[in-house]
């Protein structure tokens, strides 16, 4: 899943700024080096960012799902807002990817009206402030209930668990210990049986952990951090850099692949 944001700004600093030819370049950019899945986002999530309106986000969204109508790959819709998923679907989007797990008004509504699959991600508390003193006494039950619990109210809702994919939500409302403590724990969210989706690219764990302080050169850390994801059972990776990680994962997939035998093992 590529991601191009139509925001004002982003903390790996990719924002387009509301450019919409700019993210129709890039959407198409990332489809032909091999993206599945284009995932367009108009509100940073940036920890302090601000919220945006449902309006503006439309504004911004709207003509780049219409200059993409004839893209071959899925577009995904990145928002916490039950009008932007009712227009987006309406103008041909795939996917709702909600970071509020569709905790917002109207949002189990409108998701279920839809038709479409939606990916659920756990939050601690609002982009604005979560990253301020995240707390958990045991992060990996702690979110694997959360997920289960948003599961249920999407049933509810009308939505099967066959269009429901699942997401820890790295690097929202938690610290460095909490993301790696997810992320070792990633092969347990399968027993959820949902399909998960792991975003970890260029996010600011990998700074801790590597003390890489510019996010534009985290890319070796993500594609460990999204090897070893896939390696546990992700089924989907949220990246920055398409062609890198579309490299790494066709050789990850051909080592997997290869038969093993007592003769090709070293
Ligand atoms: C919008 N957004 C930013 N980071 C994300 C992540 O890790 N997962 C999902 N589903 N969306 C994200």
């Amino acid at each position: 899943m590529g991601i191009v944001n139509v925001t004002d700004d982003s903390f790996s600093g990719d924002g387009l700024k509301g450019d919409t030819a700019a993210a129709i370049a890039r959407a198409r950019q990332m489809a032909a080096q091999g993206a599945d899945i284009i995932d367009l986002g108009a509100e940073s999530t940036r920890p302090g960012a601000a919220p945006v309106s449902p309006e503006q986000e439309i504004a911004r969204l709207l003509p780049v799902i219409e200059g993409l109508k004839d893209l071959a790959v899925p577009l995904s819709v990145d928002t916490r807002h039950a009008a932007t998923m009712r227009v987006a679907a309406k103008a041909g989007a795939a996917l709702i990817n909600d970071i509020s797990a569709l905790e917002g008004a109207g949002s189990l509504a409108a998701a279920a009206e839809s038709g479409l699959p939606v990916v659920l991600m756990h939050m601690q508390g609002e982009p604005g402030s979560m990253q301020q003193a995240p707390h958990y006494a045991d992060v990996v039950a702690e979110v694997f209930d959360y997920l289960r619990r948003r599961i249920e109210a999407c049933e509810a809702a009308g939505i099967p668990r066959a269009k429901i994919i699942l997401d820890p939500g790295i690097g929202f409302g938690k610290t460095p210990a909490h993301n790696l403590s997810l992320l070792r724990a990633t092969a347990k969210f399968r027993d959820l049986g949902c399909a998960l989706l792991v975003g970890v690219s260029r996010k600011s764990f990998i700074g801790a952990v590597s003390g890489e302080t510019d996010p534009t050169r985290r890319l070796p850390g993500s594609l460990a951090a999204g090897l070893w994801a896939l390696s546990q059972g992700a089924n989907i990776l949220r990246v920055h850099d398409v062609p890198e990680t579309v490299q790494a994962v066709k050789i990850w997939r051909g080592i997997g692949a290869a038969p093993v035998t007592d003769r090709n093992v070293w």
